[in-house]
């Protein structure tokens, strides 16, 4: 997981807790934590700890890894009190609205309006 790692990355920073953020869960794969900008009452993202930029770069052998990004959402939310329903949106690339090039699932519920969406 080593050479999966891009040292200008900022979620690379952050699972390296160079820069802060407010965690949800983390094992040792993947890492959850608060968006710093959430578009609604509970927003979290959920990330890889390998360093893959986009969808396009992860790799057949990366499939279970992102069945386990998918498969934590759900219990993440009820565990965050969210047990009505979310959203999860992967945006990848530029016309994809991708802006932090490391792989992440936004993770959105709680109660309407939200700030997006
Ligand atoms: P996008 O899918 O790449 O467009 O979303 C990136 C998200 O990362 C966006 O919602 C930011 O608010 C969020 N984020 C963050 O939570 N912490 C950070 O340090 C940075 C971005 I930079």
């Amino acid at each position: 997981m080593s050479a999966r790692h891009d040292p200008n990355c900022i979620f690379c920073k952050i699972i390296a807790g160079q820069i802060p953020s407010k965690k949800a869960y983390e094992d040792e794969e993947l890492l959850a934590f608060h968006d710093i900008n959430p578009w609604a009452p509970v927003h979290v993202l959920i990330i890889p700890k390998a360093h893959i930029a986009t969808l396009y770069d992860a790799q057949p052998e990366d499939d279970a890894l992102l069945g386990r990004m998918l498969g934590l959402a759900p219990r993440l939310m009820r565990e965050l009190g969210v047990d009505d329903g979310f959203r999860t949106i992967v945006n990848t690339g530029p016309n994809g609205g991708q802006e932090v090039y490391h792989l992440h699932m936004h993770v959105m519920g709680g109660p309407r309006p939200w700030k997006k969406g």
